[in-house]
């Protein structure tokens, strides 16, 4: 567990989108809060805030004090011994657990899968169909936030001739990045696709600000670009890049609702690294065995349970992997998997997503389990495909298992596996979960482009890096849910430091995150 020091606050502070100030950090090193704390709090922050002051903390510390601090740090406590204890008050309340809300009261509705539709076949139709779903939808997206009035297809740009005199007249583009590369100048160009053809753009090299965002672009997203054409007409000189992302000041319509959801991913079932104990002491907590009244009071309110894929550890998931299984049969795995479920109470809505170690189509967007898989599962589960939409009880969830976030980690500067929610703003800013096509995640050309975040959700929840990571970036809540598998020999090679055995909470009628942490060094 990392120190609190003046550091981590920096880079927590900044993860978050935000600076702050000296007198701030020292307030915090004073507050003796969890490091995991950090997030939470500067969650609670408007995005409109450039500078944290501690005037923008005190109450929201206090908050924390009460309410996450505690439950963060003592989710592993469980009633082992509780026998030795019996007829005392605790183990007496715990036995009037009783879940506050039935099965009825928690509707999931899943507002969009492809599941039912898959239609790819793989033709080069189907590559044109996609790209042009995707262009259609984020560039009416860009189109709303361009001041300049973009010249309406790229082909009729060719013929636009600045005025002469008026060379500097600006017009904007839509396309799709689809070259990116440095002149020898250091200037950049990019080139720029839509349905009907390509026109290039250059980014001075004196112009900084442009230059880092254009060095953040990746291949195959859609921006739009303002500024001036050459004289020649042949190339735009751009001024400003836009990218979809959504508005400063978004708010949702959301109804307020109550109760608790639970975001989990990256169980690995059958894994040798899998962390039963850890992962039976959530059960338990579900199930209301725990000593902290505090958590046996969020377990009773729990409404949902959405898993984020990698259910299983999967089989032939990479080379050498038979030596990591415990379970060396997939439906074994399942099997094992659904037993758990089982044990989960029968009121909890569980959601459950396919992630790429697990028994489905690998290419994304991945269709949901096979009904010999599904049958192994309780009734309290729905299964959906990856990514999926839903609306829990009126909020609403984008799931995506979280594969694109290698791309970004190895493309985009300041993507890191450690801080998870980085590459998940990134999707946001292109209003799509798996930006570039053709690259480590495989994307099957459906007729629509699934990946499109087209409703702005409440919530976006990933899994895939191992890490946990919680933050409000413009009134989406992101999470991603970390894992129940300890380092593997994999990770290790590659210096990825898994976060296990933690799970992040919303409550849904503060809509105010939480992490729940099971991690049970002293049992
Ligand atoms: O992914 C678990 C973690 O391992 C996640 O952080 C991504 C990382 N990972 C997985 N495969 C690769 C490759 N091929 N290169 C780099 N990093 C990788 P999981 O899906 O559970 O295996
Ligand atoms: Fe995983
Ligand atoms: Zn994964």
């Amino acid at each position: 567990m990392n120190e609190m020091d003046e550091t981590v606050i920096l880079e927590k502070a900044s993860e978050a989108g935000f600076m702050i100030n000296g007198e701030a950090v020292s307030y915090l090193m004073s507050c003796g809060l969890s490091v995991d704390a950090l997030p939470i709090l500067f969650s609670g922050i408007d995005a409109s805030v450039f500078v944290i002051e501690t005037s923008h903390l005190t109450a929201l510390v206090s908050e924390l004090d009460e309410k996450y601090k505690t439950v963060m740090l003592q989710g592993c406590k469980n009633a082992q011994g509780s026998e030795e204890a019996q007829g005392s008050e605790e183990t007496q309340e715990m036995n009037r657990f009783v879940a506050k809300y039935p099965f009825e009261s928690n509707p999931v509705l899943v507002l969009e899968d492809v599941s039912d539709k898959t239609a790819s076949i793989g033709e080069y139709q189907q590559y044109v169909h996609y790209f042009r779903d995707r262009y259609t939808r984020i560039s009416e997206m860009v189109r709303s936030r361009i001041s300049a009035r973009p010249i309406e297809s790229i082909m009729k740009g060719r013929y636009v001739k600045p005025l002469s005199g008026s060379g500097n007249a600006e017009v904007a583009i839509i396309g799709m990045v689809s070259e990116k590369s440095f002149t020898n100048n250091q200037h950049i160009v990019l080139t720029l696709e839509d349905p009907t053809g390509i026109f290039p753009v250059l980014i001075n090299r004196g112009e900084a600000d442009l230059i880092e965002t254009a060095e953040g672009l990746v291949l195959d997203e859609i921006i739009g670009v303002s500024g001036s054409l050459a004289p020649d007409g042949t190339i735009l000189m751009a001024s400003k890049i836009i990218q979809p992302d959504v508005p400063n000041n978004y708010i949702s319509g959301r109804p307020k609702s109550e109760g608790y959801a639970l975001f989990i991913s990256d169980i690995h079932v059958g894994s040798k690294e899998f962390m039963k104990h850890e992962w039976e002491t959530f059960i338990d907590f579900l199930n209301g065995i725990n000593d902290n009244p505090q958590l046996r009071k969020i377990a009773s309110e729990v409404r949902y349970l959405i898993v984020a894929g990698d259910v299983v550890e999967g089989i032939g998931i990479y080379p050498g992997q038979e030596h990591n299984l415990e379970i060396t049969e997939i439906y074994e795995q399942y099997r094992t998997a659904a037993e758990y479920f089982r044990r989960i109470p029968k009121n909890i809505h569980i959601v459950i997503a396919p992630g790429n170690h697990d028994a489905v189509r690998r290419a994304e967007p991945q269709t949901t389990f096979e009904p010999k898989i599904q049958e192994m599962f309780p009734e309290n589960v729905t299964f959906v495909g990856n990514p999926a939409l839903i609306s829990l009880g009126g909020i609403t969830a984008e799931i995506y298992h979280g594969c694109s976030m290698d791309d970004m980690v190895a493309s985009i500067k300041g993507v890191s596996y450690q801080a998870p929610t980085t590459g998940m703003i990134e999707m946001v800013k292109r209003r799509h979960l798996a930006p570039t096509y053709g690259s480590r995640v495989m994307i099957s050309p459906e007729k629509k482009d699934y990946m499109v975040i087209d409703k702005v959700p409440d919530i976006i929840h990933c899994g895939h890096v191992h890490t946990v990571g919680v933050t409000n970036y413009k009134n989406i809540l992101l999470i991603n849910s970390g894992t129940w598998q300890a380092q593997t020999d994999f990770q290790k090679k590659v210096n990825i430091m898994p976060t296990p055995a933690k799970v992040p909470f919303v409550d849904l009628h503060t809509r105010k995150p939480g992490i729940l942490d099971f991690n049970c060094l002293n049992d």
